[in-house]
This record gives structure tokens, C-alpha cells and sequence, in this order.
């Protein structure tokens, strides 16, 4: 299948897979500084600030709340999901609705890298390398009618798994959505993995969403359902907190959260010398998506 969007150049594509797995070790010898020279300036300029994350950050501290609030709950408690046998139902205004089994889902889809920065509503941000498909190739095999506007995602909700829903801190299941021409863009992705291996449970397996330049709540994980429908539909966290986590949520430095700033934000992982870093308009997919929101006000829509 034809890539309809030119990835950037990855550190798989330049270093051997251990300097890959262990960039930022390796970077503190001699042997990282041999990497570096492999990889050369275009490498260095194309690929500027993205680091990925490490394997122990990206999947020790997240948000997952059906398995606990603390960040490291999801990691502590999701182990024991069972994420085999999976199914999507994919139902509303589609030609061809049904319960799709993850195999069928994926095939005939290529499984590509993406080296996404990630950022947090709270104000953190990581990088990471995920694997997936574009969600666009997904909704295709469903076939979306030419009245659908939006589509509807939900997480699973198995509380004899998912130790965190038996609070109500959300009403469940997860719920989120995207407008159509935001779902069929090329940069939002369908993920099943992070550094060439399966997603771990913590991080949304065996399937999550990905949207880069929206914050990260809209990103929702384990997903069983996709709906296509005529009306916006209802979020999670709009539904909790309409005033402070809008529909959109596009990543916006000018837009504070009522709470907090969202102009700057802390990568995770930074260490001694980490600085707070300023947020990038659209989490620095600008020239990628900005159109998407031509003539839209964007402190209205947030
Ligand atoms: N089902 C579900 N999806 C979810 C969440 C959640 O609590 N439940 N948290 C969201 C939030 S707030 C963030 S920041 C990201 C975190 O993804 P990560 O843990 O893979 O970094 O997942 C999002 N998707
Ligand atoms: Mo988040």
C-alpha cells in the first residue's frame, strides 16, 4: 500500500536496532558518538527534537484511569487484560457494519513507524515510537456513508479486569470522538505497537487511537467500537468538565487550560537538566493540519 504521508526519517531507518533501542545509553559513550556520525546532519536537522522516549517511560507512566488514576496503575494493573480474542464493532452510517476481529482489521494493512510527540492535557509530553495504520484504511473496509460526520470510538469497559471502573471518576466506558476529516487524515493512526514490539496493555492494547496534534485524552486506548455518525458525538471528558476539555482539544499554546498554562510542558524523562519546552501550535503538526480548522475560532472551539 502506497504511503499517502512522507515520514520523516526514523533512527530505525540509520542505526542498527540495539543503538536504536538504547539511543540515549549509547549516546553517553564513545559508541553513541559513532551513531551520531552514521546518522549524519539530515538526520540531526529532519529529526531535531525527536527523541523517543524510553521504552521504561513511555510504558511506566501513563494515563489509563479504567485500571486506577496514579500514573503507574496502568502499568501495575493492566497485565492482566486479556486482549486475545479482540473484535471492533464498527457500526452506524457504514456500508458494511459488524463485529471485525483484530485480524481481520489489519488485514492487508501495512504496519508502519511513526515517531510522534505525544502531549498530555496535564502539560507533559513524550515521544514516541508507535506502530499502527492509518485509521482512514480501517474505516474503508467498513465503507462510510456519505452522510457520516463524525466518528464515535469507546474503550471496553471489563470490570473483572479493569480494577478503575468500579469508581466512577468517569462515566463509562471511555468515550471520544473526531470529526471526519480529522479521522481520515493521514497522521491519525490506528496503534498496535512501540518499538517494533505489541503495545502493552497499559498503553491501550491490542488497538488504540492516535492523534498527534490533539491532546492526549483524545487518544483513547482499547478500543471495541467505532461509530459513524451524522452528530457530534459525546466525550468523556467534556462530558465531565465541559468548560475545561472541549471537543476539539487541539494542542494550542495560546489557549490556557482554566486551570493552568498549556504554553510550555515538561518531557518526561528529562532528568537533571530537563527545561520546560514551549508548547508547539497543533503539538508542531501546524503545516500538516492547520487547514483542517480554516475560519474556525479556535478559543471558541478548544
Ligand atoms: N480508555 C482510555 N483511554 C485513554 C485514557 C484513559 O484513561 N482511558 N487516558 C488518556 C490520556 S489523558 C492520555 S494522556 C493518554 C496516555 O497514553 P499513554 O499512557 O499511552 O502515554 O491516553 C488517553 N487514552
Ligand atoms: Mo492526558
Amino acid at each position: 500500500m502506497a504511503k499517502r504521508w512522507n515520514n520523516t526519517l526514523t533512527w530505525k531507518d540509520v542505526t542498527p536496532e540495539a543503538a536504536y533501542m538504547n539511543r540515549r545509553q549509547l549516546m553517553t559513550g564513545a559508541a553513541g558518538l559513532a551513531a551520531m556520525s552514521i546518522a549524519g546532519p539530515a538526520l540531526a536537522q529532519s529529526n531535531g527534537e525527536l527523541e523517543p522516549n524510553t521504552w521504561e517511560e513511555i510504558t511506566t507512566y501513563n494515563n489509563f484511569y479504567e485500571f486506577g488514576t496514579g500514573k503507574d496503575d496502568p502499568a501495575r494493573n493492566a497485565g492482566q487484560l486479556t486482549t486475545d480474542p479482540w473484535s471492533i464493532k464498527i457500526d452506524g452510517l457504514v456500508d458494511r457494519p459488524g463485529d471485525y476481529s483484530f485480524a481481520q482489521i489489519m488485514e492487508g494493512l501495512d504496519v508502519e513507524e511513526r515517531i510522534y510527540r505525544f502531549r498530555c492535557v496535564e502539560a507533559w509530553s513524550m515521544v514516541i515510537p508507535w506502530n499502527g495504520v492509518e485509521l482512514q484504511d480501517i474505516l474503508d473496509k467498513a465503507g462510510v456513508q456519505s452522510s457520516a460526520k463524525y466518528v464515535a470510538f469507546e474503550t471496553l469497559v471489563r470490570p473483572s479486569e479493569m480494577p478503575g471502573v468500579a469508581r466512577n471518576v468517569l462515566d463509562w466506558p471511555y468515550r471520544e470522538g473526531l470529526r471526519l476529516d480529522e479521522a481520515m487524515h493521514p497522521l491519525t493512526i490506528m496503534a498496535t505497537g512501540i518499538y517494533g514490539r505489541d503495545i502493552p496493555n497499559q498503553n491501550g492494547a491490542p488497538i488504540r487511537l492516535v492523534v498527534p496534534w490533539k491532546y492526549g485524552f483524545k487518544s483513547i486506548k482499547s478500543i471495541v467500537r467505532i461509530t459513524l455518525t451524522e452528530d457530534e458525538p459525546p466525550t468523556s471528558w467534556n462530558m465531565a468538565n465541559a468548560r475545561e476539555y472541549g471537543f476539539y482539544s487541539n494542542v494550542n499554546p495560546n489557549v490556557n487550560h482554566p486551570r493552568w498554562s498549556q504554553a510550555t510542558e515538561r518531557k518526561i524523562g528529562g532528568g537533571l537538566f530537563a527545561k520546560r519546552q514551549d508548547t508547539l501550535m497543533f503539538n508542531g503538526y501546524e503545516t500538516e493540519v492547520a487547514s483542517l480548522y480554516d475560519g474556525m475560532d479556535l478559543t471558541k472551539f478548544y
